[in-house]
């Protein structure tokens, strides 16, 4: 019988932290004396900040398909994924061995999100990772972009988005905390205040699509419970340990039927 121990899938745009977050996440862990293994799903990084224990490098690389079919960066990078997607044998056969010899997984994915969602050989690849294992996905969004008190809102809203899609629970977390002050970016200020001002302003204002942006609100503040939306630094460790706390609770709430 195949135990489906947890895996931690990084997601976000590119830049918003992931592969530091892999190693500082599992550095962490590793800490604690649990087996971590890293799986970079990324073949077009250059420089990894972890032993990766599966590396889609050694299927195929991104530059080198750049090279050989004459490919821009971002064309490669989709013939890479489709390409590893090609071996999805090789790759479940490694992940299945590597799940049974480890206590979890963290995955490290390529910066294009929209890779792993709208395309089918990104979809074929999540599907390897639920196959050989029980995946939580952390999504990370980068507060410094400069959303401010909106970046609890569309970080909430794009975690609920990739759910959909992928199909995996998926936490949203705010990313590099240790450039931010948190506490104005999350309780926020006002971010309660500010979604109850925008619901008032709909309410009395009858425009289009008024209802569906009521109804989504009321879903972002709904998820966004205090003890959801997490901040964390790969950088200084902050909320590496609540960020865990929180997973492991999806972990253990999300029953495994198989
Ligand atoms: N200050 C700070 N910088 C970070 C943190 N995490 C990542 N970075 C920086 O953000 C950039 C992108 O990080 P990376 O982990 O490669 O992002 P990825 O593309 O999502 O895998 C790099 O320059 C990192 O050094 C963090 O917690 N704090
Ligand atoms: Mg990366």
């Amino acid at each position: 019988v195949l135990l489906r121990k947890l895996s931690i899938v990084m997601l976000g745009p590119a830049g918003s932290g992931k592969t530091s977050l892999a190693s500082a996440l599992g550095n962490w862990l590793e800490g604690l004396g649990y087996n971590v293994a890293y799986i970079n799903l990324d073949p077009a990084v250059e420089v990894l900040p972890y032993k990766p224990t599966f590396d889609a490098r050694d299927v195929v690389r991104a530059r080198d398909v750049m090279l050989k079919e004459g490919l821009g960066p971002n064309g490669a990078i989709i013939r890479s994924i489709d390409i590893l997607s090609e071996n999805y044998e090789y790759l479940g056969k490694n992940l299945m061995n590597i799940n049974s010899n480890s206590d979890l997984m963290i995955v490290d994915t390529p910066g294009q999100l929209e890779i792993l969602m709208f395309r089918n050989s990104g979809l074929k690849l999540i599907n390897i990772i639920k196959e050989v294992s029980k995946p939580v996905g952390v999504f990370l969004l980068d507060p410094t972009l400069g959303l401010r008190g909106n970046s609890a809102a569309v970080v909430t809203l794009m975690a609920i988005v990739i759910r959909l899609g992928l199909g995996i629970p998926t936490l949203p977390v705010l990313s590099k905390a240790d450039l931010i002050n948190v506490k104005s970016v999350i309780y926020s200020t006002s971010y309660y205040t500010e979604v109850e001002q925008i619901l008032d302003e709909l309410r009395s204002g009858g425009e289009i699509l008024t209802d569906m942006l009521i109804e989504v609100l009321n879903i972002v503040k709904k998820y966004l419970r205090p003890e959801r939306l997490l901040a964390v630094s790969a950088l200084n460790g902050y909320g590496i340990e609540d960020l865990y706390k929180a997973i492991h609770e999806i972990f253990c709430t999300c029953g495994d039927l198989t």
